[in-house]
């Protein structure tokens, strides 16, 4: 990269202007966000960021998936685009910066040429995925595992979510469903600024982690039957109680992880007890296992020991049980020289790194099967995220988008 380039940076205080006026749409009840996917809080960001990203100059692309395309002009007519971008959707008790960070870092970019009068070879595009959490609608990471050839758009506008309203007919409603083929547009390469969500980097004293890899995940619905009765007048013998049936399973779930430390870890975060009802006997439990590691060969013991361990469960209860696979994806390699790229960065602008597992799924997961993909990733506050009390500085921010900007101009090519 040219000598004159090698002091670019991005506007932090705008980058951290921005991510403070998304925070206010969908706020949560604890300082953090409550934007789910497809609610009309999503729609109100979606709003915000196309209006950022004309402002910017870009067109707008939109696909039958409501991914959001901000696309930057290059000069060569004939040359990929480098996409760049995260999600804007949050979990119910969410952060203000997961996803988040990587969209309006993204936009920071166009932002920042557009202020120095920089061109690229290539053009550049700022991209929303939807639907990354899959908290509202299974699986995760689902509109760029569409776009990625990995779920049939039919199966993913049939997703329910828990009032029984289709993925389909939300992304409607909200007026967020695109003309556009999911997963026509090719890429040069794809990149992803993410916080970490774990305690790494902050513990290491690191501005920025070089994502190697991606651990694998697991997501299986276990759907136990028993059968509602008095819990007052059914004698203990008599009861075919699901509840009970489930908490001996998540102590498998728990038990089984811990066998594989450090390098696997195992959690059940969505619970349903039916009737929920103080005074009856839960006859149905429904409840997702969440397993990863970045050895597949380790998630797929951990699946099979759960199976086995949960029949013997509710065969010696009398109950019954079902298993669906709700959710996952192998670990992931990124692409070499996207992931030198991220790190060649880090070292020019002086940022301290070391390269990193990403434990948490990201869009770029997927698209790193149909395009060159590397990832970004800053500090946050005690590792915490998922929780509203989600925090990062403004100095992580910027130097994490500090790095990504360079990687991006360094692939789609500066034109002098
Ligand atoms: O589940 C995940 O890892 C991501 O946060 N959706
Ligand atoms: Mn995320
Ligand atoms: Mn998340």
């Amino acid at each position: 990269m040219a000598a004159s380039a090698q002091n670019l940076r991005i506007n932090g205080d705008r980058l951290w202007d921005s991510l403070m006026e998304m925070a206010k749409i969908g706020p949560g009840v604890a300082g953090g966000n409550n934007r789910q996917t497809l609610t009309d809080e999503d729609a109100e960001g979606r709003a915000l960021f196309q209006k950022w990203c004309e402002e910017a100059r870009c067109s707008m692309g939109l696909d039958q998936m409501g991914n959001m395309f901000a696309w930057r002009e290059g000069t060569d007519p004939e040359a990929l685009p480098v996409y760049v971008g995260s999600h804007l959707d949050t979990q119910p008790t969410g952060g203000k910066y997961d996803g988040v960070l990587g969209v309006l870092g993204g936009l920071e970019i166009i932002r920042t040429l557009n202020d120095l009068g920089i061109k690229t070879k290539h053009p550049i595009v700022a991209t929303n995925w939807t639907n990354e959490e899959g908290t509202r609608y299974a699986p995760a990471m689902l509109s760029s595992g569409v776009f990625a050839g990995m779920h049939t758009q039919d199966w993913a506008y049939d997703r329910e979510d828990a009032e029984g309203k289709k993925f389909g007919d939300e992304l409607r409603r909200i007026g967020w469903c695109g003309e556009e083929e999911v997963g026509a547009r090719k890429m040069h390469a794809f990149f992803e600024l993410h916080i970490e969500q774990g305690p790494i980097l902050e513990a290491e004293g690191k501005d920025i982690g070089v994502v190697t890899h991606g651990q694998g995940l697991s997501w299986t619905q276990v759907t136990v039957t028993g059968k509602d009765a008095h819990t007052g007048s059914t004698p203990m013998p008599m009861r075919k109680n699901a509840g009970l049936a489930m908490a001996r399973i998540l102590e498998k779930v728990d038990e089984i992880a811990w066998s594989h430390a450090p390098h696997a870890v195992g959690a059940v975060g969505h619970i349903d007890v039916y009737p929920n009802s103080r005074n009856v006997i839960p006859g149905k439990a429904v409840f997702t296992v969440d397993f990863r590691s970045p050895d597949l060969d380790v998630i797929t013991d951990m699946e099979n020991r759960l199976r086995v361990a949960a029949e013997d469960i509710v065969d010696e209860m009398g109950l019954q049980i079902q298993f669906e696979r709700v959710g996952g994806f192998d670990p992931v390699k990124f692409d070499g020289d996207c992931v030198a790229a991220v790190r060649g960065a880090a070292e020019r602008l002086g940022y301290s790194h070391t390269d990193i597992i990403s434990g948490a799924g990201h869009d770029a997961c997927w698209i790193n099967r149909v395009a060159p993909t590397a990832m970004v990733m800053c500090p946050c506050v005690d590792g915490l995220s998922h929780n509203e009390a989600e925090e990062i500085s403004k100095d992580w921010a910027a130097a994490g988008a500090d790095v990504l900007f360079h990687a991006v101009i360094e692939t789609a090519e500066i034109v002098e």
